[in-house]
């Protein structure tokens, strides 16, 4: 039997976005952030005694790393060393494999070189066998199965990767795999890589995301941590351990029923997340048709810091507000209002049209640099904007 931990996606020195005015310590939390949660998983490997940890790469944000970063992860290596625990790491796409040793790693560090390699951890019963290599460059497009060869030897054979599943196509194409290419290898348990969200994508073999270990914007949201796996020959038992202590989240808040702004901070009130264990920063998003809209469109900075005032405390931010309401149906009795909304349910129900002429925007150079496409929710958003701006406009008209 092994126990071990397996993480993912330190991004260490990666900045977290901060919201605007909070207060100097959470600031410091923030931008300790990373930093704690690795820290808190080190402290569950000792206090734990698992047998070795397994690291999947993006341990820094950047390719070059910073030496305030490196010190850190050199400090955690040690914790690890005194309690006899090695660690098995590949370098990602943000951290590609180096020469340049400015700090000295301790020797129970392990780390695969790009050619690829296969390491043997002895336990007393058991033989453990690990496979894995670093990005040379920040890009590997190649698959890599072919560095995952298994050895026809008695024992557990884990295979360390970074890397994506090819159906994933929200991402740029790491080291692209199958799950079923995986499945055929022979491997006992797949440690991953590169996805920041926990996946367990086959159980038998296991197959496994951690995601990463602490969430650094909005769109991260959800709690962070690393998989505590312990494996046999027979089976894979995976424990989530919770590194993140701060997390991002999202409440979804309809505006339908809300008459007054009471009701609408009642509302509100009722759906954000309650805290535990963590600091909480909580995007709103308000939904719907309802007779607030006009205002909060207009108002939305002024609405912001409202609901800051009205909600933020210690543990909990309202770190952001978006508004994907419209205007009420009943509200407007004009033949072109009518118009502008049943043109834009059309378009939302097929996009195709709006996706072309926005193809043309895309082929501009210099919008070609920044965005290759838009998601069907962006196309959404898009519509919904331009719904508000033009329905605004027939209102100032009308009441001239
Ligand atoms: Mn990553």
């Amino acid at each position: 039997m092994a126990v071990f931990i397996h993480c993912a996606d330190l991004h260490l020195d990666r900045g977290i976005q901060t919201p605007a005015s909070i207060s100097r310590d959470l600031e410091n939390k923030l931008a300790r952030a990373a930093y704690d949660a690795f820290s808190t998983i080190c402290s569950e490997a000792v206090n734990r005694s698992v047998d070795f940890m397994i690291i999947s790469g993006d341990l820094y944000h950047h390719e070059e790393r910073s030496v305030h970063a490196q010190w850190f992860f050199k400090k955690q290596m040690e914790k690890l060393e005194k309690a006899g625990i090695h660690v098995y790491a590949v370098h990602g796409n943000h951290d590609p494999f180096t020469n340049e040793k400015a700090v000295r790693l301790p020797e129970n560090v392990h780390i695969f070189p790009p050619e690829g390699d296969v390491l043997i951890h002895e336990l007393p019963e058991e033989k453990v066998f690990l496979y894995g290599f670093s990005y040379p460059d920040k890009a590997y497009t190649a698959s890599p199965m072919p560095m995952y060869k298994k050895r026809e030897e008695e024992g557990l054979h884990i295979a360390v990767l970074h890397g994506q599943e090819s159906s994933q196509e929200a991402h740029e194409p790491y080291a692209p795999f199958t799950v079923q290419e995986l499945k055929n290898s022979g491997m006992d348990y797949w440690a991953l890589g590169h996805i920041h969200e926990h996946q367990v994508l086959s159980r038998n073999p296991a197959v496994v995301y951690p995601g990463c270990i602490q969430g650094g914007h909005r769109k991260e949201t959800g709690i962070k941590g690393a998989c505590l796996v312990t494996m046999s020959r027979e089976e894979t038992d995976l424990h989530f351990l919770q590194s993140s202590e701060v997390v991002w989240t999202k409440a979804e808040v309809p505006i339908e029923k809300a008459e007054t702004f009471n009701d609408l901070i009642l509302q509100t009130g009722r759906l954000l997340p309650v805290t535990e264990k963590a600091v909480v920063l909580c995007s709103l998003e308000f939904q719907g048709r309802g007779n607030l809209h006009s205002w909060m469109h207009k108002n939305k900075q002024e609405l912001h810091g409202l609901l800051r005032e009205e909600f933020d405390q210690d543990e909990l931010i309202v770190e952001s507000v978006k508004l994907k309401t419209m205007q009420p149906l009943t509200e407007s009795r004009s033949e072109l209002a009518e118009d502008i909304q049943k043109i834009t349910a059309e378009l939302k129900e097929d996009s195709s049209e709006l996706a072309e002429h926005l193809q043309s925007l895309l082929e501009h150079p210099s919008i070609r640099r920044h965005l290759n496409g838009f998601q069907q929710e962006e196309l959404e958003d898009i519509l919904n904007q331009a719904e508000t701006n033009l329905l605004l406009a027939v209102q100032e008209e009308e009441t001239k």
